[in-house]
């Protein structure tokens, strides 16, 4: 075979002889380890496969070293053809092919239905079509804040040249002039539905093209010229390139090509013994399914997600003469660790709302780590993901509704990717300015609250944000900090002196107590906690002694905290989010879940609400000082 790295144009007669030959083998077992799963995608792995064998073979890749720094990426974006690129995989040398034939889609193997960053040799996981793209753009971009020169290959299929993202991410890529980045689209011509033509046509080629892509256009089935159309998008140093692999859906078997039918499912035996004589491979089912009673040994790759230790710089102190507001803080941290820490590659995302989501001053400092996506939220939102497994440490910035809500699967996806984002969200609550219920994001600790992995910070004032956002690199994982748009008071403790200044820390999970007091305890956090800790002031005037427990991990509750909160007689949850998948809802299931019996009240955002002044709006929800205390007043004078 010839090296990897496409260094030579041509593919030479011997190696093209040989892939040959494996393709016509593989073929078989793909049908195989479809037709023993009863499912899965034979067709669309049948026309991929020859793209697969060149990229998976003459890549620059070692399979003895699946996460070697230097490796090239390659990003398989149609997920469903996992059957093939386990196949092309397993041929390069990554894992055995019998045990993933054997074991696809067996409950507790590697081999899922989709590709998975856990077998080795995938570099993202994706199933979710149009993504992909995304992903192999923010590799790209990795190799250079990182100065590693690898390159990126993204795999894609016609039909999810559809969606939205995949534009988004064309068009990114030339605005960086990743001309390290090159794709291959299986061009079919068949999807679920029937013909591409028919379902939703797309001129595919015209479509890279318009966007500053160059474009190549080969027989898909020709190892050579799928080869060489590869080796000269690789020369190219002047723009991204796309491959447009012209293929046949089922190829070799007669009785499947070009038949939608085949895209995903698996044969029946009769189908399967015909196939495998027109293949000329020996039918593999019996042994296959004997295999298939052991354990796949083909162990999952550990994915590392790691924090980085670096040089936060210096916090600063907020005091009552010098508000500010959360978003603010966030700015000036970021930049701030950003100057204490300039050997750490730092990527900061936008969408087009820089200046109000303050990563302005970054942008000056570090221009080459800004990536400014315009409204591309979802293909920002995967090349964030990408971009922080790549030893990169990313922020993406946002108002809430499109750092989360527009982008809900996209942040799922990188939360099953193991990825370590770190999203700066801005506008949460009804705390956005006059902009009205369309951008008022009071839904995002319940979009996190569905996921596994993501943690959620809310600070409550400046100092605090200014501290958990010096914290947040070193938090291995996805981890979201959520902000209000105004001025903030700087939260005082009951001498006076900034609760969150001089000796604190920030650490994930810890609740801190503005306020002590046993008649009833106020659980707040974010925007609202300054109201909270002004009504147990108000209340205190009236004999009254409430605690205030300030809360920044609404999803990981301080357990310490909560003990001593449900031993008052009441707890009220007071919160600039939709109780019902708010802190509310945290501190309901804490409670409930250890049978405790507390009354536990809420004051929260119980609908959308008009455009207006946030304190205006804030009060008519009863989140103003005010409205906090009469209820605190109406709790105690209710209580056994
Ligand atoms: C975002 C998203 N929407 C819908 C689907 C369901 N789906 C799976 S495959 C597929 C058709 C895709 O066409 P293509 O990738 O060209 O399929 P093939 O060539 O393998 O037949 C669809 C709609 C999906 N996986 N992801």
């Amino acid at each position: 075979m010839l090296e990897r790295g496409f260094a030579s144009p041509v593919l030479d007669d011997a190696s093209a002889a040989e892939l040959e030959e494996r393709a016509r083998v593989l073929r078989g077992a793909i049908l195989t380890m479809t037709t023993l799963a009863a499912s899965g995608h034979p067709g669309g792995s049948m026309s991929s496969l020859e793209i697969y064998l060149v990229l998976y073979h003459f890549a620059n890749l070692d399979p003895a070293r699946p996460h070697w720094e230097d490796r090239d990426r390659i990003a398989v974006s149609h997920g469903h053809t996992s059957p093939g690129v386990y196949c092309a995989l397993a041929d390069a040398g990554f894992f055995g092919l019998e045990d993933a034939v054997a074991h696809f889609r067996q409950v507790g193997s590697v081999f899922e239905g989709h590709v998975e960053r856990s077998v080795p040799g995938v570099e993202w996981g994706t199933g979710n079509l149009g993504q992909g793209l995304s992903a192999g753009v923010g590799f790209a971009l990795a190799s250079r804040l990182t100065g590693r020169s690898h390159r990126t290959f993204v795999a894609m299929s016609d039909g999810e040249q559809h969606k939205g993202q995949v534009a988004e991410a064309r068009r990114l890529a030339v605005r960086h002039r990743l001309h390290d980045l090159n794709v291959v689209v299986d061009l079919n011509g068949i999807q679920i539905s029937g013909a591409t033509t028919d379902v939703m046509p797309v001129d595919v080629a015209a479509g890279f093209a318009a966007d500053g892509w160059g474009v190549l256009e080969v027989d898909g089935h020709d190892v050579r010229a799928v080869y060489a159309a590869v080796a000269s998008a690789v020369a190219d140093t002047s723009r991204p390139v796309a491959v447009i692999a012209h293929t046949v859906i089922g190829k070799g078997v007669s009785f499947m090509e070009g038949r939608a039918e085949f895209h995903g499912r698996g044969l029946t035996l009769e189908e399967y013994g015909r196939a495998m004589v027109e293949l000329g491979c020996e039918p593999g089912l019996d042994g296959a399914r004997e295999r298939r009673r052991g354990v796949c040994m083909t162990p999952a790759l550990h994915v590392r997600r790691r924090g980085f230790e670096l040089d936060a710089g210096s916090p600063r102190t907020y005091t009552r003469d010098r508000h500010s507001d959360n978003r603010s803080a966030w700015g000036s941290a970021l930049t701030d660790i950003a100057v204490a820490s300039p050997e750490v590659p730092i990527a900061v995302l936008d969408c087009d709302l820089a200046a109000s989501v303050k990563t302005g001053e970054f942008a000056r400092i570090r221009p080459a780590g800004f990536v400014q996506c315009g409204v591309g939220e979802h293909n920002a939102a995967t090349v964030a993901g990408a971009l922080s497994v790549s030893d990169v440490l990313t922020f993406f910035s946002d108002f809430g509704v499109f750092g989360v809500d527009e982008v809900y699967n996209q942040q799922r996806l990188n939360d099953i990717n193991e990825a370590s984002v770190k999203l700066a969200l801005t506008h949460c609550g009804l705390d956005v300015g006059e902009d009205g219920k369309t951008h008022q994001c009071i839904d995002y600790i319940g979009a996190f609250r569905s996921m596994f992995g993501w943690r959620v910070i809310v600070p409550a004032d400046p100092n605090q944000t200014d501290r958990a956002v010096r914290a947040m690199p070193g938090i291995p994982g996805c981890v979201a900090i959520a902000m209000g748009r105004s001025k903030l008071p700087v939260l005082l403790d009951s001498t006076g002196e900034p609760l969150f200044a001089g000796d604190y820390a920030f650490e994930y999970g810890r609740a801190d107590w503005a306020r002590e007091g046993d008649d009833g305890v106020i659980l707040t956090m974010g925007t609202v906690a300054g109201a909270a800790v002004e009504a147990a002031d108000l209340v205190a005037g009236h004999g009254l002694a409430v605690g205030v427990c300030v809360v920044s991990a609404p999803l990981d509750l301080d357990g310490i905290a909560m003990e001593r909160a449900v031993s008052a007689p009441w707890v009220l949850v007071a919160e600039d989010h939709a109780s019902r998948t708010g802190l509310w809802a945290s501190a309901a299931e804490w409670i409930a879940s250890r049978g405790i019996g507390v009354r536990l009240a809420s004051l929260g955002v119980t609908g959308y609400e008009s455009s207006g002044d946030a304190a205006e709006l804030l009060a008519r929800a009863g989140l103003d000082s005010d409205g906090i205390a009469k209820l605190v007043r109406l709790l105690s004078d209710t209580a056994d």
